[in-house]
């Protein structure tokens, strides 16, 4: 397997997380992405939620290619394996939800009120601070794993250059007063990421995604690649968790995978 592995490291991670349901961890201080070392481990048999970390990504990446930044020391940057059971390989479209709703979660141990931007980022204070990316391992015609690659802007040095950013980023330690520890931070998120799993897709899930959805009642774009552009109100999520908006009147909906989203 790719990347500069750590035992170290590894064996920290192991004592932490002991106390929750998971598979098996690797560390690396540096690797491309750790999606792709994920998406290999499950390939070659990772038990269910195995948790690829890595301290730095040399080729991180967000949805269509784009690019994840995520220099050393910084950030959070991680890839779980998860071995869907029948209802999660219905439901992929939720496992998004599933990764931001776990931090939205676990960054109140912070007080920190963060949002979900639909329907793959977390922002603080409208503020962009971390990106999911989940891809499907394949057999034959059945999914056979999920990755949900999840990256956090902990330390601003994990903040790309305004430059580089087509909508403001920051990250959890800039919008906290507390003193933000990365290996605390990811045993949160992971037993947040637990326990959410077990109801996904639930009223509880759905509701917490409607109550934490950022733009709310605001004016909104929205656009993508096939989809003509819409300038509305955003309404709130369907029953299915795609994202309603009102133009002119009539109600658009937008479903997964399509779009993305930005205040006017
Ligand atoms: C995402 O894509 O936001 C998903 C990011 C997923 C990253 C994780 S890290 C662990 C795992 N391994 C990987 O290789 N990926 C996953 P998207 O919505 O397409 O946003 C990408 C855009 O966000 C870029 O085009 C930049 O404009 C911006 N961006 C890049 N790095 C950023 C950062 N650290 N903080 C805020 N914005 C960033």
């Amino acid at each position: 397997m790719a990347g500069n592995f750590c035992a170290v490291m590894e064996s920290q991670l192991r004592k932490a997380l002991a106390d929750l349901p998971i598979g098996e961890i690797r560390y690396f201080e540096s690797v491309g992405s750790t999606n792709d070392l994920a998406l290999e481990w499950a390939a070659a048999g990772a038990p269910d939620f195995s948790l690829v970390l890595a301290d730095e990504q040399t080729s991180g990446r967000g949805r269509m290619n784009r690019k994840w930044f995520t220099p050393p020391g910084a950030g959070l940057a991680l890839s779980l394996v998860l071995r869907p059971n029948d209802f999660e390989r219905e439901n992929i479209r939720l496992m998004t939800a599933l990764a931001a709703l776990a931090l939205v979660d676990a960054l109140k141990a912070y007080n920190i009120p963060a949002q979900i931007k639909w329907p793959n980022d977390v922002v603080i204070n409208r503020k962009k601070t971390a990106g999911v990316l989940v891809e499907t391992a394949w057999l034959g015609l059945d999914v056979e794993a999920l990755v949900l690659g999840i990256g956090v802007n902990v330390y601003p040095e994990s903040v790309p250059p305004e430059s580089e950013l087509y909508f403001p980023a920051t990250c959890v330690q800039s919008e906290t007063e507390s003193q933000v520890e990365r290996l605390t931070l990811l045993c949160e998120l992971m037993a947040e990421l637990v326990s959410w799993r077990s109801r996904l897709g639930t009223d509880t899930f759905m509701d917490a995604w409607q109550l934490s959805l950022a733009f709310c009642g605001e004016a909104v774009r929205v656009y993508g690649a096939e989809t003509a552009l819409i300038d509305g109100v955003l309404d709130g999520l369907e029953p299915d968790g795609s994202l309603r908006v009102v133009a002119n009147g009539d109600r658009h909906v937008v479903h997964f995978g399509e779009l993305s989203l930005r205040p006017l």
